[in-house]
């Protein structure tokens, strides 16, 4: 063999002589977490060695990450990019290099799709549109204004960018409910406590919280009980993800409605390294299965939860 070449060049390699380089994106909510111990567990449970980085939310670490993998000749290297933009350059290195590349959780904006196998993750318009939905139905009686606070994730990131889109498309049908301001709290609990202390004061009228993940709701809770009001009642809250903490907080009734985003993506990332070992091509966009919870739904599913 000629070694050093890429896994599809040499043939099928034994799984336990394979490298993946995995590039996470930090550590900011209970979903990242959730996350990479997901995907770690797989690589063990798969005897596939991975080379793993957190790159506390900056994607200059992730772009360093990605050119060290590239550098050890890894044969497959993955990543969940934290905004969309700016991953071409990197990419076209892991390319020359002969390297794989697969997206998992958050996509880029690249227009050449050479530059990565596959995507594998959720598809976040469809969140956001079915959070939507759920404020439709839950205020359709409203005779009143129904103001909205947006609690916008990562700015730039794939989610934020695509939960707010399908949200906004879906309460359009209903000129009674209107996002009266939106501001990032960057998916952190802190930054959604900040932002809606914040918000609070400057549209006291506000009837309901549309976070784009639980952590960030789980801080306007904080927020919303600082305030001497009652999350849930005084003001709605529906989030995104399904983490035990938010899942918790809906069988509280302090979140009314949840859209799940499921982090569990390691099984079906080993099986696309395996494909790309195997000298197969991958399908080129695998969404993931994923459901929406009620207040009595998560009653039943929290003690079977794993994350
Ligand atoms: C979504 C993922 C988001 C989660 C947040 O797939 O990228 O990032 O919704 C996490 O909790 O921070």
């Amino acid at each position: 063999a000629d070694g050093g070449g890429s896994a599809e060049s040499e043939g099928p390699k034994e799984l336990s002589d394979l490298t993946v380089g995995f590039a996470q994106v930090g550590a900011e909510s209970g979903w990242r977490t959730a996350n990479t111990k997901d995907i770690q567990d797989s690589f063990e449970e798969a005897g596939i060695p991975l080379k793993f980085s957190d790159a506390q939310q900056k994607q200059e670490n992730q772009i360093k990450a990605i050119r060290s993998y590239i550098q050890q000749q890894v044969d497959v290297i993955a990543f969940s990019p934290v905004v969309e933009t700016g991953w071409d350059a990197v990419l076209n290195e892991a390319k020359d290099a002969g390297i794989p590349v697969v997206l998992t959780d958050r996509a880029v904006d690249s227009k050449d799709e050479s530059l990565y196998v596959s995507f594998l993750g959720s598809d976040f318009v469809e969140e956001g549109k079915k959070a939507g939905d759920w404020a439709l139905a839950e205020f359709a009686e409203a005779t009143e204004p129904v103001e909205i606070i947006q609690l916008e994730g990562t700015t730039g990131s794939a989610p934020a960018i695509d939960r707010g889109e399908g949200f906004a498309a879906a309460i359009a049908a209903d000129p009674n409910l209107e996002v009266v301001a939106s501001q990032t709290g960057d998916f952190t609990r802190a930054g959604g406590k900040q932002v809606t202390e914040a918000l609070l004061k400057s549209n006291p009228g506000v009837d309901l919280i549309y976070a784009h993940n639980d952590d960030m709701g789980l801080g306007a809770i904080e927020a919303i009980e600082a305030a001497g009001l009652v999350p849930g009642k005084d003001i709605k809250i529906v989030t995104v993800d399904a983490v035990k903490d938010g899942m918790q907080a809906l069988a509280d009734g302090k979140i009314n409605f949840i859209v799940e985003c499921s982090p569990l993506l390691g099984k079906q990332l080993i099986e696309i390294v395996e494909q790309i070992n195997n000298g197969e091509t991958p399908e080129k966009r695998i969404i993931t299965e994923e459901t929406t919870f009620t207040q009595e739904q998560a009653i039943e599913a929290l003690p079977d939860r794993q994350y």
